[in-house]
C-alpha cells in the first residue's frame, strides 16, 4: 500500500514536472524506475501549454485593442448599473455580478465564429452575453423580469439564452452546464457543422462528480468542446485552497487525457492568444481542451454577499495592480489613444447601459398567459 503510494506520488511529480513519462507498467522494477523515454501521447497533454508559452500575448491591431477595451467596459458598466437597479428593488432574486472576469468572456469569445459556435455558462451570465454582441437592452429588460426581455422575462438573470447566437444559458445549478456542454458538443458532432463549445465554470462546480463523468465522455468521443473554468479564488465565500486539492486546475483533465492550459484570465490579450491555440486544436478535430482561467471577481458571490471572508485590501490589490481594463487603457494610451478619446468612449457607453436601464424599466411585464408558454418543447 505504502509503496503503490510513493509510487503515486513520484508519478505524479514527473507528470507535472516537465519530464515526458511512459505509461506505467504494473510490474515493481517499472514502478521503481519508471520509463523515461520520450512518449507522444504523455507530451500531447502538456502541448498546447507549452505553445502558448511561445507566444503569450495576441498581437492585435489597434482596432481590435480598442473593440477589447470598449466590450469590457461595456460588461463593467452594465453590471455596475445592474447592481444599482437591484439596490433599487426593480431586479429581484438572485443576480450575480461579473465585475473583474471581463477579459475571460471578451478574449475567448472574440475567437469564436459567432452563430456557428455554441458556448454555455453558468449563473455568473451577463458579461457572456455582452460579449457576443448581444444587445444590453434585451439583457437588462431580462434582468428586470419585462417582457421585453432576452427569455421575455421568465428567465431572469440566471436563465437567459439566445438560441440565434447559439448561447444556451445562464443555469442555476452549478456543473450542470458542463454536461449539457457535452452534448451541445456532440450534436456539432453528429451534424457535422463545423462549429464547437465553449463550455463555463467555476472553480467550486470543478469539484463536482458530474464534471469528471463529462471529461471521460468527451475524450472518449472526441467531442469539439472547450471546457473553461473561470477560477476567481471563491465558491461563493469558500477560498480555493479550502475546497480544492489540486489547485491547478488545469491539470484535472489530466487522468481522461484532456490537455489542460494555465492562462492569466486579467490580460485579454493573453486569453485571446491562448483561444487562439485551444480552439485550433479542437477544430481540427483533436478532441477536448481544458483552460483554466486565472481571474478575480470584485463584488461578493451575488448581490446579498457582504463578502467578509476577505480583506478589503485583498480586493483593492487586485483592482489597484490587476484590473484588465486598466490594463488595456494603459495599452491603448502606450499606442497613441489619448486621454480625451478614451473619456468619450466611456461616456458613450454609460449612455448606452442609461439606455438600456430606461429601456427595461419602461417595458411592461409579461402577460399571466406566458406563464404557460416555453415549459414544454412542441417537437424536436
Ligand atoms: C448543485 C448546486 N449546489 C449548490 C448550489 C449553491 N451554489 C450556488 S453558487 C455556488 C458556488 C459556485 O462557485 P463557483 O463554481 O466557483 O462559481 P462562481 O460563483 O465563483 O462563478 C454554490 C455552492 C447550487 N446552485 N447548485
Amino acid at each position: 500500500m505504502l509503496k503503490r503510494r510513493v509510487r503515486t506520488v513520484l508519478v505524479q511529480q514527473l507528470q507535472y514536472e516537465d519530464v515526458p513519462l511512459a505509461k506505467p507498467t504494473r510490474t515493481r522494477k517499472a514502478a521503481s524506475k519508471p520509463d523515461l523515454s520520450q512518449s507522444d501521447a504523455e507530451f500531447a497533454l502538456r502541448s498546447l501549454q507549452a505553445e502558448h508559452e511561445k507566444a503569450k500575448r495576441y498581437s492585435a491591431s489597434d482596432e481590435q485593442m480598442l473593440g477589447f477595451y470598449e466590450q469590457m467596459l461595456l460588461i463593467r458598466r452594465f453590471e455596475e448599473k445592474a447592481g444599482q437597479l437591484y439596490g433599487l428593488g426593480l431586479i429581484g432574486g438572485f443576480c450575480h455580478l461579473y465585475i473583474g472576469q471581463e477579459a475571460v468572456a471578451v478574449g475567448l469569445q472574440s475567437a469564436l465564429a459567432e452563430g456557428k459556435d455554441s458556448v454555455i455558462t453558468g449563473y455568473r451570465d451577463h458579461g457572456h452575453m455582452l460579449a457576443y454582441g448581444i444587445d444590453p437592452k434585451v439583457i437588462m429588460a431580462e434582468l428586470t423580469g419585462r417582457q421585453a426581455g432576452i427569455s421575455k422575462g421568465k428567465g431572469g438573470s440566471m436563465h437567459m439564452f439566445s438560441t440565434e447566437h447559439k448561447f444556451y444559458g445562464g443555469h442555476g445549478i452549478v456543473g450542470a452546464q458542463v454536461p449539457l456542454g457535452a452534448g451541445l458538443a456532440f450534436a456539432h458532432k453528429y451534424r457535422d457543422d463545423g462549429g464547437i463549445c465553449l463550455a463555463y465554470f467555476g472553480d467550486g462546480a470543478a469539484n463536482q462528480g458530474q464534471v469528471y463523468e463529462t471529461f471521460n465522455m468527451a475524450a472518449l468521443w472526441n467531442l469539439p468542446i472547450v471546457f473553461v473554468i473561470e477560477n476567481n479564488g471563491y465558491a461563493m465565500g469558500t477560498a480555493v485552497k479550502r475546497s480544492s486539492a489540486e489547485t491547478e486546475f488545469y491539470r484535472r483533465g489530466t487522468a481522461f487525457r484532456i490537455p489542460g492550459m494555465d492562462v492569466n484570465g486579467m490580460d485579454v490579450l493573453e486569453v485571446r492568444a491562448a483561444a487562439e491555440v485551444a480552439f485550433a486544436h479542437v477544430r481540427e478535430g483533436k478532441g477536448p481542451v481544458l483552460m483554466e482561467l486565472n481571474t478575480y471577481r470584485y463584488r461578493g458571490h451575488s448581490m446579498s454577499d457582504p463578502a467578509k471572508y476577505r480583506s478589503r485590501e485583498e480586493v483593492q490589490e487586485q483592482r489597484d495592480h490587476n484590473d484588465p481594463i486598466e490594463r488595456l487603457k494603459k495599452e491603448l494610451a502606450e499606442r497613441g489613444k489619448n486621454e480625451d478619446d478614451l473619456k468619450a468612449i466611456d461616456k458613450a457607453i454609460r449612455a448606452k447601459v442609461a439606455d438600456a436601464a430606461d429601456f427595461a424599466e419602461n417595458s411592461p411585464e409579461p402577460d399571466a398567459d406566458e406563464l404557460y408558454t416555453d415549459v414544454l418543447v412542441g417537437s424536436y
